[in-house]
């Protein structure tokens, strides 16, 4: 955990936690005096991204945009945290690539499909499951009707324990032990 920048891309399903997790990670780093900025998939659609969907060529451009964005703030010499769902792991990889080495920390938020669904915080799950999301555009929803691969070597994969899902304070616990061991 030394001053230099890095990447924290937290990537996973639409309610697993990323942006409860991006934003615990920033309070916890701001603690111990280190500066980050949080990137959120949803915010940045709002500006950045405003003019990109859920297609599959969206989506990559999406990520390949935020992760330009992300290896620039690193290089200002900050901690970015990056969250956003990031589907498709060869764009996560070309996200990595941008990076020297132990620059890029992935995390993988590793939530069962049905507590995602469960919580459902703005009902857009059961649009998916009612077929509704597809109209305009024919685009799917992640988990439902278009994929999400989950990470084969990731630095960190944040999962249930007993069961039970991690506060959040727990969860930047857990990046944080890492960065510092690092
Ligand atoms: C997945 C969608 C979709 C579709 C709208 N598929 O949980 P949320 O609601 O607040 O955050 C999700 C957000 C995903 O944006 P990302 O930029 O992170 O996605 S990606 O990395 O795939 O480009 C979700 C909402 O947008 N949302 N339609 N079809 N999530």
């Amino acid at each position: 955990l030394n001053q230099q920048g890095c990447v924290v891309w937290i990537t996973g399903l639409s309610g697993s936690g990323k942006s409860t997790l991006a934003c615990s990670l920033g309070r916890e780093l701001q603690s111990k005096g280190k500066l980050s900025y949080v990137l959120d998939g949803d915010n940045l659609r709002h500006g950045l991204n405003k003019n990109l969907g859920f297609s599959p060529e969206s989506r990559t451009e999406n990520i390949r945009r935020t992760g330009e964005v992300a290896n620039l703030f690193a290089d200002a010499g900050l901690i970015c945290i990056a969250s956003l769902i990031s589907p498709y792991r060869k764009d996560r990889d070309a996200c990595r690539a941008l990076l020297p080495d132990k620059k890029f920390i992935e995390v993988f938020m590793n939530m069962p499909l049905q507590l995602c669904e469960d919580r459902d915080p703005k009902g857009l799950y059961k649009l998916a499951r009612e077929g509704k999301i597809k109209a305009p555009h024919f685009v799917g929803f992640t988990g439902i009707d278009d994929p999400y691969e989950p990470p084969l070597n990731c630095e960190i994969e944040i999962q249930l324990k007993d069961g039970v899902v991690p506060t959040p304070h727990e969860m930047a616990g857990q990046v944080v032990s890492y960065m510092e061991n690092e």
